[in-house]
C-alpha cells in the first residue's frame, strides 16, 4: 500500500482537494490514517448488511471510492438476486476500483458506474451506502440526494451513512479536532501536513451536526435513525424506511 505523502513536501499554501490520481494511488492508506475507526466501521458493515439485505433487491453504494464498502457489504450477501451498484465520479477511482472488484472472489454481481450521484437512479435498494461522501456535495443538494435514497428504498430498507460531524459549541468542536489530530499525529502525520490538508479541505469537506444529520433523515422520510458509531468526529447513522 503506498503512503500518502501528498502535504509533507511543501510549505507552500495547499489547494483545494481533489480526488486525483495522485490521491488515488495513496487512498487505502490516506483514508486509514485519516479516519479513526474506519477500519473497525468497514468490519462491522456486513452484519448491518446481512441483516437489511433482501432478495432480488439492490445495494447501492455511493462515493464508493476503491470500493471498500462496496466488497464489505458483497461478503455479507446470502440472498439470491441482489445486484450491486457502486458510484463514484472521479475517473481514477473508478478505473483502480473496477479492477479491485474483479481480483476479489464473490459471484454477487457490481455495476461500478463512472457519475455523479445525484444522477443516479436509486430502484429497489434494501440497502444504500453512503460512506464519507455526502460531506463533500454542496449543501443544498444533500435534502434532494436523501429524499431520492428514501423514494428508491423498499420497505425495511436501511440508508447507512458514514459522515465526519460538526460540534456545538465551540470548546465541543475544538476537543473532537484536538483528539482528532492527536490521532493524526499517532498515525506519523507531521504537524504540518495536517495543518496544509486542513486547509485543503476548507469548503470542500463541509461537516454538519448530528442534530442536523438527523432532521434531514426525518424529512426525506425514513422513520428510524440509529446512532450506531462514532470515533472522535467520525460517525456513522443507520437510517430505516419502514
Ligand atoms: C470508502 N466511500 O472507502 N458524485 C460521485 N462521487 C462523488 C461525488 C459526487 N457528487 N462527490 C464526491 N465523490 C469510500 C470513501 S471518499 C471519502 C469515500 C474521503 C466521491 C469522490 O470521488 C471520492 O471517491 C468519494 O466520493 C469520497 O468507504 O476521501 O474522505
Amino acid at each position: 500500500m503506498s503512503k500518502d505523502e501528498i502535504y509533507r513536501q511543501h510549505t507552500d499554501p495547499a489547494g483545494p482537494f481533489e480526488f486525483s490520481e495522485q490521491v488515488v494511488k495513496v487512498f487505502p492508506d490516506m483514508i486509514e490514517r485519516s479516519v479513526p475507526g474506519y477500519r473497525l466501521l468497514l468490519e462491522l458493515t456486513p452484519i448491518l448488511v446481512r441483516r437489511a439485505v433482501q432478495p432480488d433487491t439492490r445495494i447501492y453504494d455511493l462515493g464508493c471510492s476503491l470500493g471498500a464498502a462496496t466488497l464489505a457489504a458483497r461478503r455479507a450477501v446470502q440472498e439470491p438476486g441482489v445486484t450491486i451498484i457502486a458510484v463514484d465520479n472521479a475517473p481514477d477511482m473508478v478505473a483502480r476500483c473496477r479492477q479491485l472488484i474483479a481480483e476479489d472472489n464473490s459471484r454477487v454481481p457490481v455495476d461500478v458506474i463512472e457519475g455523479d450521484i445525484r444522477g443516479v437512479e436509486i430502484e429497489s435498494a434494501s440497502v444504500v451506502l453512503v460512506y464519507f461522501t455526502l460531506q463533500f456535495l454542496p449543501l443544498q443538494a444533500r435534502d434532494e440526494l436523501l429524499r431520492k435514497i428514501a423514494r428508491g428504498m423498499t420497505p425495511g430498507g436501511v440508508l447507512i451513512l458514514a459522515e465526519k460531524l460538526a460540534f456545538e459549541p465551540d470548546a465541543n468542536q475544538r476537543w473532537m479536532d484536538d483528539h482528532h489530530h492527536d490521532f493524526k499525529r499517532a498515525q506519523g502525520y507531521s504537524d504540518l501536513e495536517i495543518a496544509r490538508k486542513r486547509q485543503a479541505l476548507e469548503n470542500v469537506l463541509v461537516p454538519e451536526t448530528r442534530q442536523a444529520h438527523h432532521q434531514r433523515l426525518k424529512n426525506a422520510g425514513f422513520d428510524h435513525v440509529h446512532d450506531w458509531f462514532q470515533c472522535f468526529n467520525f460517525c456513522c447513522f443507520a437510517a430505516v424506511r419502514n
